[in-house]
């Protein structure tokens, strides 16, 4: 699908080393002269260049990971640098990554073995029977739609075809998902989907903000299908309770239907495609608000807890965002190279501990 996109950022006298001294993204620490000159040059078929995909990590100096992806040929294309950054970041080695597919491949006798959400049940017990920490639990996917660029790259024309497709994909849903589309362009909808920080802004994430971005939500207010948010769709479980099973649940019957209807940009080695290579694999980020009053004055001893159990911290309105009122937002980290169910498991796990924590500290 040959698309006319937006012109790339010709950065004239753009050369190595192209990160400020005081960078410390993954981008930064994996990018050296050799990798730079090699795909310098380079550009995909929708015209997306290695300063396109750094730009943001360049602007904005305290990025943590400083790349992002043009489009699905990119993750080939500059494969130099995003493989080293996936490993880093995801903390996996492609190479045992590939002999895993490589194997599955064979015992499925296809290479789509795994290209669905999972159907079997989910079954966690409550890490907060008494509901004294946990304020909402939420799982978000992040997909695109194959044979589009991602929102770093996409026209106006293209935006607004996502933005047809899945609203037309959205009809077909299940009776307990009906609900309400409402477009940015038309009204300001109080969600938490707000115009990209300057991170998705560097990277060209917000270009022709509010057109074409809009938020479905269900009548019970449990599901939401954010539009051209920072992928081209997030696709969003979440409850004002402990219930993990449950929310994973609903995202289950929600992707039988989404995946009828739509086709995800998928590889077979790094799973569904991400315009960040933070969300590839799975795409899934399973988090909580919690109230920690104790590890609040603890950092220390939450931060250690965070990676010994390879959870991310978040503030109370997302990330780069403070904790209010002593409420976080603390997810699974790793997205490759783990089933959905493990993202379930590492963060129910951590949550325990940290739960125990909160409880026996004096
Ligand atoms: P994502 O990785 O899903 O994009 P962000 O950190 O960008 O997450 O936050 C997106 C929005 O989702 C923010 O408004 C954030 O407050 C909200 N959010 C994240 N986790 C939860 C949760 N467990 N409960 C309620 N809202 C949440
Ligand atoms: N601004 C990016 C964010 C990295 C992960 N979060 C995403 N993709 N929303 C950074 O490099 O900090
Ligand atoms: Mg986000």
């Amino acid at each position: 699908k040959k698309n006319d996109h937006y012109k790339k950022t010709e950065k004239p006298g753009f050369s190595y080393p192209c990160f400020s001294s005081n960078a410390q993204s993954i981008a930064k620490e994996c990018l050296n002269a050799e990798i730079f000159s090699r795909l310098n040059n380079l550009k995909t078929q929708s015209g997306f260049t290695l300063y396109d995909a750094l730009k943001s990590g360049i602007i904005n100096p305290d990025s943590y990971v400083g790349i992002y992806a043009g489009d699905a040929e990119s993750y080939k294309t500059f494969e130099s640098i995003f493989n080293p950054v996936i490993e880093s970041y995801h903390s996996i080695n492609i190479r045992e990554l590939e002999k895993h597919v490589e194997s599955a491949t064979q015992h499925h006798n296809n290479k789509d073995h795994v290209k669905f959400f999972p159907k079997h049940k989910l079954e966690l017990p409550d890490p907060d029977p008494e509901k004294k920490y946990i304020i909402s639990t939420r799982i978000r996917l992040a997909r695109n739609l194959d044979g589009f660029p991602f929102t770093t790259s996409i026209n106006l024309k293209d935006r607004l075809e996502i933005e047809k497709i899945v609203v037309t994909a959205l009809k077909k849903m299940p009776f307990q998902f009906q609900g309400r589309y409402k477009s940015f362009y038309n009204e300001s909808i109080p969600t938490g989907f707000t115009k990209g920080d300057r991170f998705q802004e560097a990277a060209g994430i917000n270009r022709d903000w509010p057109v074409a971005r809009g938020v479905f939500e269900s009548d019970n207010g449990k599901f939401a299908i954010w539009i051209n948010e920072e992928d081209h769709l997030r696709i969003i479980s979440m409850a004002k309770n402990t219930n993990l099973s449950r929310v994973f649940t609903h995202l289950q019957t929600a992707l039988e239907s989404l995946e009828k209807n739509l086709v995800f940009a998928w590889d077979p080695l790094l799973g569904y495609l991400t315009s960040c290579p933070s969300n590839l694999g799975t795409g899934m980020r399973v988090g909580v608000h919690i109230k920690l009053p104790k590890l609040y004055k603890k950092k220390d001893c939450l931060n250690d807890a965070a990676k010994k159990f390879n959870l991310q911290i978040r503030g109370t309105h997302g990330e780069k965002t403070e904790v209010e009122s002593a409420i976080f937002d603390i997810s699974n980290s790793q997205r490759l190279g783990i089933s959905e169910h493990e993202c379930c498991h590492t963060l129910h796990k951590g949550i325990c501990s940290i739960i125990e924590m909160e409880e026996n500290i004096n």
